[in-house]
């Protein structure tokens, strides 16, 4: 772990984004066995006695080596980052946008499982290190667009989700790609009482269509602002899938399992008339209680923050959009 650190310290940043350069270090740390379970530097390890009301200690988030991927840059200005780590959705803590930087502090994201399995020839399953260490980590620029009508413009670190489909290879009863977040009411007061939770069925749950899973935009995340996912934003692995509502992009992932059928996903269970399977940004489709046309831009300047701007049909994503040619997106919405 230590030796990681010396390293990352020694490199510019040009060094550290040059993929031959990383690569090289890489496999040169790894023949001689230190790339495996170091591969990140030392990690953040928090249990035990935390109390939900008023502990002051602060999760961890550690560098992370990644590459830029320059086909995903945004125009857009960067919501800054204190921003997104700090106005969140996340229901399992609580429904304000202040209750999860407030009480996911300490939540334990070591060790951590991800299982892969389903309609699948190989089912796999990651530790904590392999999320960082088993596929090349990629800086992408994405913009963020919540169901709720405000929006954010976020550096992710990750690797795209069909990087891990392909490890896992889908059988050919694959249809759908099912997620589940982490279920541990010890740690998520909104699990453990309906009114903190907002009334949902944990676990959270959500799905996408193969196809759309295994788009190259669709990203598997596991950092933000070049280090790791504070708890508040998914810690340690979320789901990213711009051209959807927010609600689509599932926050602490423990399980991925493809499926013949289209799986539940929790919005939908819960206000089957508001939220869709789909959710793909339409400012055409409206919301039974808003209008989606338009969007506030956390964090870009104005009065309260923010500006007020048009949406963009797929958030702007229009590659997508032979994903759902032949298909009525007033009726799938
Ligand atoms: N498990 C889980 N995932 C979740 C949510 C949640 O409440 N629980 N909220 C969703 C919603 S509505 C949004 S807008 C995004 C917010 O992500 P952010 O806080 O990183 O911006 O997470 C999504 N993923
Ligand atoms: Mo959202």
């Amino acid at each position: 772990m230590l030796l990681k650190t010396k390293l990352k310290n020694t490199l510019s940043e040009n060094d550290v984004t040059d993929e031959s350069v990383f690569h090289n270090r890489r496999s040169v740390l790894k023949s001689l066995g230190f790339v495996g379970a170091g591969s990140l530097l030392s990690l953040p390890r928090k249990s035990e006695a935390y109390s939900w009301f008023g502990d002051d200690e602060k999760f961890e988030t550690k560098p992370l080596e990644f590459v830029r991927n320059s086909k995903y840059r945004a125009s857009d200005k960067l919501t800054p980052e204190s921003k997104v780590t700090s106005y969140n959705n996340f229901y399992e803590f609580g429904t304000g946008k202040d209750d999860p930087i407030e009480k996911a502090q300490g939540l334990t994201v070591d060790p951590w499982s991800l299982v892969i399995d389903g309609e699948v020839e190989k089912p796999l399953k990651l530790s904590y290190d392999d999320l960082f260490s088993s596929f090349d980590i990629e800086e992408r620029i994405y913009r963020f667009r919540c169901v709720e009508a405000w929006s954010m413009v976020i550096p992710w670190l990750g690797f795209p989700l069909h990087k891990l489909l392909n490890k896992v290879v889908p059988t050919t009863k694959a249809r759908y790609v099912a997620f589940q977040t982490l279920y541990r009411p010890e740690e998520m007061p909104g699990q453990k009482s309906r009114f903190v939770g907002g009334g949902i069925d944990y676990p959270y749950l959500e799905g996408l269509r193969l196809d759309e899973a295994m788009h190259s935009l669709t990203l598997m995340s596991v950092g933000l602002y070049g280090k790791t996912l504070p708890p508040q934003n998914g810690a340690p692995i979320r789901l990213v899938v711009p051209w959807k509502y927010g609600f689509k992009s599932i926050k602490s992932v423990v399980k991925i399992t493809l499926t013949s059928q289209q799986p539940p996903n929790t919005w939908n269970i819960l206000q089957p008339s508001e939220y869709g399977f789909y959710a793909n940004v339409n400012p055409e489709v409206s919301h039974p209680r808003w209008s989606q046309a338009t969007e506030r831009r956390l964090g870009s300047g104005g009065l309260l923050g923010s500006n007020r701007i048009e949406t963009q049909m797929f958030n702007g994503y229009s590659e997508v959009a032979q994903l759902y040619k032949n298909m009525n997106l007033k009726q799938y919405f």
